[in-house]
């Protein structure tokens, strides 16, 4: 009966932290001053980059010890190879986030292909599962969440209904994009079961993430670490299936089909959500 109520207890934490992934801002306070914010957050993460390093041997962050190379110094002097730094610029603010490719995905152990959609693009739907910490201060990270079940999700903003899948905060789209591939679904009669799937790090200033609203489950400019497994994804998704995937409409061409409104009938609906323009 405990056994029950456990798994009762994950399905709804799982459940609620999928809507809370959905609300892409969380609640704003208003005249709040993100710019300010990222450059805490910069320093927070700059920081906590040299407070730990990759454990190899349990593909996971540990504290900093004698011997081992920081993340810092991982990112510095390129030894690992695995760890980049991501600078992406959102809402005119400047932001630097950061992945560790764990394993790319997408190849057999004889390199042979076994997901040939290649890397998701910032505007793909993706089946992943994840592993939340909160990075409460520069050398403590603590656990939010782990969830289990594999879950749709889009990378790309959408309105939040039951229509349309959860879309996912900005620091996934730009951390997944160009850096995982899927892997090959060998299901057979229980749960959803991939192998060789694309696994990463995500570290994520508060920005990219819930910002200054938080949600039920995390707190307000909260910086975040995931561990993602990417088990499949949908190339060229097309929100409002009218036949032109979503990243391609992209009408003034500058990578982001999240500011494109060419319909003066409908000047508040994105292009790659009006099915009237293609
Ligand atoms: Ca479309
Ligand atoms: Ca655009
Ligand atoms: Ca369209």
């Amino acid at each position: 009966m405990n056994k029950i109520k456990n798994i009762l207890a994950l399905v709804v934490l799982s459940i609620t932290v999928l809507y809370s992934c959905g609300d892409n801002n969380g609640i704003q306070v208003n005249n709040f001053d993100h710019e300010a914010q990222a450059l805490i957050d910069n320093d927070s993460l700059t920081q906590f980059l040299k407070n730990y390093y990759f454990d190899t041997s349990v593909d996971s962050i540990k504290p900093i010890t004698a011997g081992k190379t920081s993340l810092a110094d991982d990112l510095a002097n390129n030894i690992s190879g695995n760890f980049k730094e991501i600078k992406v610029k959102e809402n005119d603010i400047d932001y630097s986030m950061y992945v560790y490719v764990i394993e790319e995905g997408g190849k057999d152990a004889n390199n042979n292909v076994i997901n040939d959609k290649g890397f998701p693009t910032v505007m793909d739907s993706i089946l992943s599962t994840y592993q939340l910490w909160a990075i409460s201060r520069t050398d403590t990270i603590s656990l939010v969440e782990t969830g289990t079940n594999p879950f749709w999700l889009s990378l790309g903003p959408t309105p939040n209904s039951l229509d349309f899948a959860n879309s996912s905060i900005r620091g996934w789209a730009y951390g997944l994009k160009g850096n995982l591939n899927g892997g090959k679904n060998i299901t057979s009669n229980g749960p959803i079961t991939y192998e060789n799937f694309g696994r990463c790090i995500l570290i994520i200033p508060s920005g990219l993430a819930y910002r200054n609203g938080g949600t039920t489950t995390i707190g307000a400019n909260q910086n975040l670490l995931f561990y993602i497994n990417l088990y499949d994804l949908v190339k060229d998704t097309d929100h409002d299936n009218d036949g032109v995937a979503s990243i391609n409409e992209d009408a003034n061409g500058d990578g982001d089909p999240r500011n494109d409104f060419s319909d003066d009938n409908n000047p508040a609906t994105p292009d790659y959500l009006n099915p009237n323009i293609k």
